[in-house]
Order: structure tokens, then sequence, then C-alpha cells
């Protein structure tokens, strides 16, 4: 039996892309700050975190897939601040978001965290943005979760193809 899992330690030759939403930047300037201490306080190099900004969360999807497309990053990491107004705008920009980010990470095959904080009021928002809790912190440990695990899963399944590789060589995955 294997266990494929991810760690926290073996992040030294690792590389981020962050995408980030500028809407509500006063959230978002904090989530970033906990995100890139977590991630340099576990062992990531400052020069391999690449940043793009985007002018808000609708937007990520299309920027997280092309950086993923790049084959240059071992996770992706959204971060979005969506806060409730008086009309059902909060819906659709939610909701574009979260599939276009789940979209991007199954035709990539690169993992991208999903940090979109959605808050029914700038206070709730701004608790999850460091107040009480620094949510970028806990996105930034999914993403080095998720990037050392799959290079786990891809390198114990490379080094023994013939349990493994059920799938013909030159098959799309
Ligand atoms: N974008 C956000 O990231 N957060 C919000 O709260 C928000 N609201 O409420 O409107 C928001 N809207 C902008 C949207 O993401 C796009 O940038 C815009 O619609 C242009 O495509």
């Amino acid at each position: 039996m294997t266990v494929f899992e991810g760690n926290f330690v073996d992040t030294e030759d690792l590389h981020f892309a962050l995408v980030m939403g500028r809407f509500n930047d006063l959230v978002m300037n904090r989530l970033v700050q906990g995100c890139l201490d977590a991630l340099t306080r576990h062992g990531v190099k400052e020069n391999h975190i690449d940043r793009a900004w985007v002018p808000g969360s609708f937007e990520v999807p299309l920027v997280a897939r092309e950086l993923a497309l790049t084959g240059h990053y071992d996770a992706v990491i959204c971060l979005g601040a969506i806060i409730r107004g008086d009309t059902p705008h909060f819906d659709y920009v939610a909701a574009e978001a979260a599939k276009g980010i789940g979209a991007a990470a199954l035709q990539t095959g690169v993992p991208i965290v999903f940090g979109i904080v959605t808050a029914d009021n700038m206070e709730q928002a701004l608790e999850r943005a460091g107040i009480k809790t620094n949510k970028g912190w806990e996105y930034a440990m999914n993403a080095i979760e998720m990037a050392t695990l799959l290079r786990h899963i891809r390198k114990v399944t490379a080094v023994r193809p013939e349990r493994y590789n059920a799938i013909p060589p030159g098959t799309d995955r």
C-alpha cells in the first residue's frame, strides 16, 4: 500500500504564482501578506513567487489558467475578496470565480487554490483577512500541500510504471 501525501518541508525548489483581484484592496493586501508570509516561512524562495494583479475575482480564473499552462509552477494561488452588496452581482462573480478556478485546475493538472474570500460585509471579510484569522496563510499552506502531494504521486508512479501506468503512453490524461 502506498500513502500519498504532501508535506511542508520540501519546499525549496517549488515555484508558485499568485493571481490577485484588486477589488476590495484593504482585504486583499492583508490576504496577500498572509499568503506570502506563510510561503516564505515554510522555505519557499521569495523569487520563486510570481504575482499577477487582475481587476477583480471574475478575471482570476483566466489568468490562473494561463500561468498554469506555462508548466513553470507547482501550484497557483488565486486570491480575491467578494463582498455582498445590495444586488445579485455577488452571486454571479462568486459562482464564476469558483467554477473557473475549478475548471482551470482540472484542465491543466496544476493545483490551483481557491483563495477567494466571500463575505456578507466588510467586517466579516476583514475578520478572515487578519483581524481574527488570515485565510491567506491557510491558502498558502493548501498550495504547499497540494504541490508536494502531486510531486509525490508523480514521482512514485513514474518509477513503478508496471503498477500505475494503466493508461497507454501518448494518451491525454
Ligand atoms: N470583484 C471582486 O473581486 N469582489 C467584489 O466584491 C466584486 N463586486 O462586488 O462587484 C467584484 N466585481 C468585479 C468583477 O470581479 C469584475 O472585475 C468585473 O465585473 C469586470 O469583469
